[in-house]
């Protein structure tokens, strides 16, 4: 059922799985499900679920993650609502020394989710975001990121876009990951290579090594249960993994937009479901 596909309703029952993907060598960032809250109440206890869950992975010594999303937070209500819930979030994890990322959301939503990353990103430094290789805006995005030393998850996207603000052609979303993988390494900015396909992971090694860049600059991320073979190679191979595992009650959108992305994804996902 759905507690396979993503790793309990709470993070309580998250935590020995997370313990055993540790001890496989495998890092984690958790993502509590659920996003467009449109009431200031519920995204205060949005805030307050991430704040219980920082504090269970520092007491619990987690090799772990948070990633959220600036919609759980009030980003469609109000500023003030989000910076304020965000505050209090990043106070909680710069205590604990635990990295929280901002999620990339629909297009309509990156300008301001980046205006939001910018700001905090200064007073929090443990602080990191997302860019989608699909959006046009992206290779400018990372000039104006690149003064504040970004901590950057890079992906192909995985919302409906127009072409107005996209490349409809899935070559023309792929080279450009590349391109924003090497930029961002070449400007010596943490990155993390959020990606599935072997061509992309291919690319990051043959870079990385043509540039002599350390293996504890960049790590590669995939979603939980998803490529496991490969990410067993990869760690026998010395680099560093990361999976997403994604909590909650709110797993049905999750699910659905897995499956809206691409055919292998779900057949991957559903392997993951039902095959264990
Ligand atoms: N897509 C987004 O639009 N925003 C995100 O924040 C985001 N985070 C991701 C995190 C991880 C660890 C992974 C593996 C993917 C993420 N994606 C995100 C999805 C990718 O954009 C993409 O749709 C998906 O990985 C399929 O492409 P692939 O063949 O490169 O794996």
């Amino acid at each position: 059922g759905a507690d396979k596909i993503v790793g309990g309703e709470t993070f309580s029952q998250a935590i020995p799985l997370i313990q055993q993907l540790n001890h496989e060598g495998l890092v984690v960032t958790v993502d509590h499900l659920g996003e467009f809250v449109d009431c200031e109440e519920e995204s205060r206890d949005r805030a307050g679920e991430c704040i219980r869950c920082i504090q269970q992975i520092a007491s619990n010594q987690l090799q772990s993650e948070v990633s959220l999303k600036l919609t759980s937070l009030g980003l469609d209500i109000s500023r003030e609502l989000v910076m304020e819930n965000m505050e209090l979030i990043l106070k909680e994890a710069q205590k604990h020394d635990i990295t929280v990322t901002i999620d990339m959301e629909d297009s309509s939503r990156c300008g301001a989710t980046l205006d939001i990353y910018q700001a905090l990103k200064e007073d929090y430094p443990n602080l990191g975001t997302v860019v989608q290789s699909y959006l046009y805006r992206s290779d400018e995005d990372l000039d104006r990121l690149n003064d504040c030393q970004p901590y950057l998850r890079l992906v192909k996207g995985a919302y409906k876009e127009s072409g107005k603000v996209a490349f409809p052609e899935k070559h023309l979303v792929d080279d450009n990951l590349k391109h924003l993988i090497k930029k961002n390494l070449l400007n010596g900015n943490y990155t993390a290579i959020a990606s599935h396909d072997d061509a992309i992971v291919d690319y990051t090694k043959k870079l990385v090594e043509e540039h002599n860049i350390p293996k504890d600059r960049f790590e590669f991320q995939m979603l939980y249960g998803m490529r496991n073979q490969m990410q067993k190679d990869l760690l026998e191979e010395g680099y560093k993994v990361r999976v997403y595992l994604p909590y909650g009650e709110d797993w049905y959108g999750y699910f659905m937009r897995r499956l809206a992305e691409r055919p292998a994804n779900i057949a991957f996902a559903l392997k993951g479901v039902f095959s264990k």
